[in-house]
């Protein structure tokens, strides 16, 4: 057997289902990637039988899958500091849209760049996610809200993956907030249905639609008619669920068989096996609940009883997440909602994956997956959760091959 590259002397964290079930796992072995998959893993005596153009001694490291950013808002422009300086003064959510804050600030910065300055503002934000092992990211539209702006942003997000070591997964959010030029709800809802959405899937520039179904955005029914323009067009539902109040949304996208609910501080229970019994991941968004200063804590302890898979996101975005980095939130997720750095990992790999559709290629380090791995200068995959920028990739493999971090983020 001749391979392309022979990693050798690693610990390897596959997180698979076994890990899930209390298997040790992490004994000392080697990998053979081959056509940019997995092509084998075994032990360090049976890898002397391997011929391989490339050999690469792991150094006792520690290999998890390439992570996963399931869920974030990356492509915007402008920045919102003057709201945070506001907020912190106290000012009222009225307030900050009198100044000229909130979403629709961002659509508005947003709409005033070209595609190229967008890719280069959101490119940044992607190295800084990339630096840290970041392989898949999910970026969403919806600080465009017309066909040519939400076109421009999806199109800017395919292009970073066409641009970067990075698979991408676009969503469009068109139902984010009511724009400026529309002072009815419904009949924008209407209009992203009408015209928008099938602009977009057109383009084929959506792999899947979301929507913030909440009091100060869309109403469950306005989501529902979204969720019915995606399932008629064939394209997988996300919602934005239960962040500020409980408006039983993640009760819609379990109807609907979706990916994921995000957020979830405000989850019913009784939601809890509906969203279990329809495969839906339910994904925790840390940096949003950090950022804002909520203090309901999402049903952590019923969304494992149930055995809800649990992935984690930065959502990355200018309002409520202003974070890029995916490791920090994996140790709010820790600090904050109690997840185990186990949990925490899984969150940002095989479970991520699943919240993508995607558990089938990515996010275990498994025969026949893509290639797609890290290799961190750890003694225990806990330490990835435990601290914050006290960790980097030692190499970052993308398909099988290995990718320069980017020096600037
Ligand atoms: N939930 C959020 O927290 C963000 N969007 C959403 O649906 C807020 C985005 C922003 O303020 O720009
Ligand atoms: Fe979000």
């Amino acid at each position: 057997m001749t391979v392309d590259t022979l990693i050798r002397n690693v610990h390897i964290a596959p997180m698979t289902a076994e890990v899930t079930n209390g298997q040790e796992y992490g004994n000392t072995g080697a990998i053979a990637l081959k056509n940019g998959l997995i092509h084998w893993m075994g032990s360090e005596h049976e890898a002397n039988n391997i011929e391989s153009s490339e050999t690469i001694d792991g150094g006792g490291y520690w290999l998890t899958p390439g992570l996963i950013d399931c869920h974030t808002h990356l492509v915007y422009g402008g920045q919102r500091s003057r709201e945070f300086e506001l907020k912190l003064q106290g000012a009222s959510y009225e307030q900050i849209s009198r100044e000229g804050g909130g979403i629709v600030s961002t659509v508005s910065e947003t709409r005033k760049l070209s595609e190229a300055q967008l890719f280069e503002v959101s490119s940044q934000r992607l190295r800084c996610l990339l630096n840290e092992g970041v392989t898949t990211v999910e970026i969403k539209s919806g600080y465009g809200l017309d066909i040519q702006n939400e076109v421009k942003m999806l199109r800017v997000a395919r292009m970073l993956g066409e641009n970067h070591p990075v698979s991408v997964r676009t969503t469009f959010l068109g139902a984010h907030a009511l724009p400026a030029e529309f002072s009815n709800k419904d009949a924008y809802i209407r209009f992203l249905i009408k015209e928008v959405l099938p602009e977009v899937h057109r383009l084929k520039l959506a792999d899947a639609v979301d929507f913030f179904c909440e009091g100060i955005a869309f109403s469950r029914a306005q989501c529902e008619s979204i969720c019915q323009a995606a399932k008629s067009l064939g394209l997988p539902v996300k919602g934005h669920v239960e962040q500020l109040s409980n408006l039983r949304g993640a009760s819609l996208v379990a109807e609907y068989a979706g990916l994921s609910v995000d957020h979830l501080e405000y989850l019913h229970e009784d939601d809890i096996p509906l969203i279990k019994k329809a495969g839906v991941t339910a994904v925790l968004l840390p940096g949003a609940f950090y950022f804002l200063g909520e203090t309901h804590l999402p049903p952590v302890e019923s969304l494992r009883k149930h055995q809800v898979p649990i992935a984690i996101a930065s959502d990355l975005n200018p309002g409520s997440s202003p974070i890029a980095s995916l490791l920090n939130v994996m140790n709010l997720a820790c600090v904050q909602f109690k997840l185990s750095p186990l949990e925490a990992l899984l969150g940002v790999t095989r479970h991520a994956a699943g919240a993508l559709g995607l558990q089938d290629s990515i996010g275990q380090i498994k025969q026949g997956y893509d290639a797609d791995l890290v290799l961190w200068p750890i003694e225990s995959p806990a330490q990835l959760s435990y601290g914050m920028n006290l960790v980097k990739p030692e190499r970052i493999f993308k398909a099988g091959k290995q990718v320069q971090a980017a020096q600037a983020c």
